[in-house]
């Protein structure tokens, strides 16, 4: 039987993912990999789940990719072969994260590093543990962000922000990246999946389909002018507005009771 790389747990309807190769940062590994992306799937095709965390096991979030695995650079002759690495692992990922029918939240244990910065900065709303950090780590051994890391840091934060931290490569404590509004919440160390969960727990109670929509339009509304913003929630209210939970969000508002979404 293969180690367990990814332990799989449910909390309800909250499904949690919990990297697992603490003696190494919870770094990625080719194997990790192919256990990580098939439980992405597992939530999404599930229709039981309906708010995923992703955490990391032990004193680590994720460390990125794993500088010793060799089965992931040797590219022909030998030589190394990232760009092939990105495209069989870091991009699928990057996408399936960003495209989840349910709410993702990562709980950042500690540290994350390169594309495991990226990885929890994928997701729709990150937690913090006091003691977590985010590295850029890239810059440090040649390499650019990846796993998304270009597209998302500057969003999230600005240019300016976004090459401080993609350069320098320096340590960023937990607070500091919520002050610089990078991540959503920092809560105590002890409090991390507490918070992460009863969080989950809340969004999972959520219109699911308009969560995961409202998602997709703030990213695409990035690469939009203001009508054509306003075209696309046009064309994307119009979806939802002709789905049952925003019937039951009507009907449930007018009754004075709690709705039941089940849209998905
Ligand atoms: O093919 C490709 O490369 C393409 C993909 C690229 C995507 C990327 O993610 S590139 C960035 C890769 N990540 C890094 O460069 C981070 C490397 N790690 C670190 O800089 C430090 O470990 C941390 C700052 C993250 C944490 O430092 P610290 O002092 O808390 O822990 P440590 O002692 O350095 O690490 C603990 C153990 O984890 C240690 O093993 P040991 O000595 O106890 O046996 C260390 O070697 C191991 N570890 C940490 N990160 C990695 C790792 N092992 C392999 N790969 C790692 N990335």
């Amino acid at each position: 039987m293969s180690e367990a790389l990814v332990l799989i747990a449910n909390h309800g309807p909250v499904r949690v993912l919990m990297l697992n190769r603490p003696a190494q940062l919870n770094s990625f590994t080719a194997a990790m990999h192919g256990q990580l992306l098939p439980a992405l799937q597992a939530a999404a095709d599930d229709a039981g789940v309906r708010a995923v965390v992703v955490t990391g096991a032990g004193r680590g979030f994720c460390a990125g990719q794993d500088l010793n695995d060799p089965g992931m650079a040797a590219g022909a002759g030998g030589a190394p072969d990232v760009g092939g690495v990105i495209e069989r692992h870091y991009k699928p990922l990057a996408l399936r994260v960003r495209s989840m029918p349910v709410p993702v939240i990562a709980a950042v244990n500690g540290v994350a590093a390169g594309a495991g910065a990226s990885l929890a900065l994928g997701c729709d709303l990150v937690v913090a543990a006091r003691g977590a950090s985010f590295i850029q780590a890239f810059s440090k051994i040649g390499l650019i962000p990846d796993c998304g890391g270009t597209w998302l840091l500057p969003r999230l934060v600005g240019r300016a922000n976004a090459l401080g931290l993609a350069m320098t490569g320096d340590k960023l404590a937990a607070d500091e990246a919520r002050a610089m509004g990078l991540i959503w919440q920092v809560v105590d160390d002890a409090l991390l999946m507490d918070a992460a969960l009863a969080l989950a727990s809340r969004l999972a109670a959520m219109p699911s389909r308009a969560l995961a929509a409202t998602r997709r339009a703030i990213d695409d509304a990035m690469a939009l002018d203001h009508a054509g913003a306003l075209d696309l929630e046009a064309q994307r209210q119009g979806e939802l507005g002709r789905g049952a939970d925003f019937a039951e969000g009507v009907a449930a508002f007018l009754a004075k009771r709690a709705p039941v979404f089940k849209d998905r």
